[in-house]
């Protein structure tokens, strides 16, 4: 019988992450026998009932201080450099990445590939790719937790955060969601299936999908009336949105900011929030008319419009 202390390690950020967590276990003993070692043998030798040399001595005071301030100094912060390095690469997503949405919900994960499959607390994702997830609640704080790939980001309503992994091998493991949401939050369970690329594929196909999420979202956008104000000749003068997603865009205020998810969603939600430069406050707002996953679905489809500009 084996008595598992640590997950499975799915990729390689899991067994860098175990890395630091061992080295810091280490030097956290190392650290604690220099103190108690000597405490404890000091103990002993000078209890008073034991003879033992107790004449007055006089130390280098600087020297010691110094010594035991600096050497403590470089290798804790010899560790910091070593954690900064993993961090940076687990919060930075890698640009090739393969997007998949995930939508948190009291008490369930609803999962978006970008062909169209849909599915609830599972998450069927190709070996050796990279999987980048962004990620909405349409409710409470989630957070969305691979034990196996040492990776755990906050789900939070109203805006995206983003985590990735890419799995090594093929297998099942675990999602939780480990931010306490409400009564059921430990229901709030699921898998990641990781398949090979053919498999997957075939696993895409096998779901019958009907249409993309862009092409989901094309819809929307002609259901919604998006179309009749951002498309062709209308009576309010709207922005075209070709290629926007990426792009800079000026606003009335003078500031550039960037078209990220960030920026489309609170367009969509928000608009009187930032006004695209030579333009007016004539979009209604439709925080009300549309879903977390809808709005996934226009976002997708403004950045399929791609860059015509
Ligand atoms: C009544 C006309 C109208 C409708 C309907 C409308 N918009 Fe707009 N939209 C505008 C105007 C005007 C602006 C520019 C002013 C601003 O930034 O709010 C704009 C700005 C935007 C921007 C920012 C564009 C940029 O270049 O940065 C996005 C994204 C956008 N709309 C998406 C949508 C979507 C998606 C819908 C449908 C859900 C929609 N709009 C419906 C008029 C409209
Ligand atoms: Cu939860």
């Amino acid at each position: 019988m084996t008595f598992p202390v640590f997950p499975h390690q799915a990729s390689r950020i899991a067994i860098e992450t175990d890395r630091i967590y061992l080295g810091l276990l280490c030097l956290s003993v190392a650290v604690c026998l220099v103190v108690f070692v000597p405490m404890i043998f000091f103990l002993f030798k000078y209890r008073s009932t034991h003879p033992a040399d107790r004449t007055p001595r006089r130390l280098p005071q600087n020297k010691i201080e110094i010594t035991w301030t600096l050497i403590p100094l470089f290798v804790f912060m010899a560790f910091y450099a070593w954690a900064a390095r993993q961090y940076f690469e687990i919060e930075r997503p890698p640009p090739d990445a393969r997007n998949i949405n995930v939508i948190g919900k009291q008490w369930m994960w609803k999962i978006q590939h970008p062909e169209g499959n849909r599915e609830i607390n599972e998450l069927h994702v190709p070996v050796g790719r990279i999987v980048k997830l962004t990620m909405t609640s349409q409710d409470v704080i989630h957070s969305f937790f691979l034990p196996e790939f040492r990776i755990k980001q906050d789900v939070v309503p109203g805006r995206y955060t983003a985590e990735w992994f890419k799995a090594e091998n093929i297998g099942t493991y675990n999602i939780f969601c480990s931010e306490y949401c409400g009564t059921s939050h430990s229901k709030m369970i699921g898998h990641v299936i990781v398949m090979s690329p053919a498999d997957y594929q075939t696993w895409l196909i096998r779901g019958q999908p009907g249409s993309t999420l862009a092409q989901s979202g094309g819809r929307l956008f002609l259901e919604l009336g998006c179309s009749g104000c951002h498309i062709g000749p209308s009576i309010v003068r709207a922005p075209p949105l070709d290629g926007v997603f990426g792009k800079p865009v000026p606003l009335t205020t003078g500031d550039v900011v960037l078209a990220d998810e960030a920026y489309l969603r609170d367009s969509i939600l928000f608009p009187a929030k930032q006004i695209v430069a030579g333009y007016t406050n004539d979009m209604p707002t439709f925080a009300a008319k549309v879903s977390e996953e809808e709005l996934l679905e226009l976002i997708a489809y403004l950045k399929s419009l791609g860059t015509t500009q």
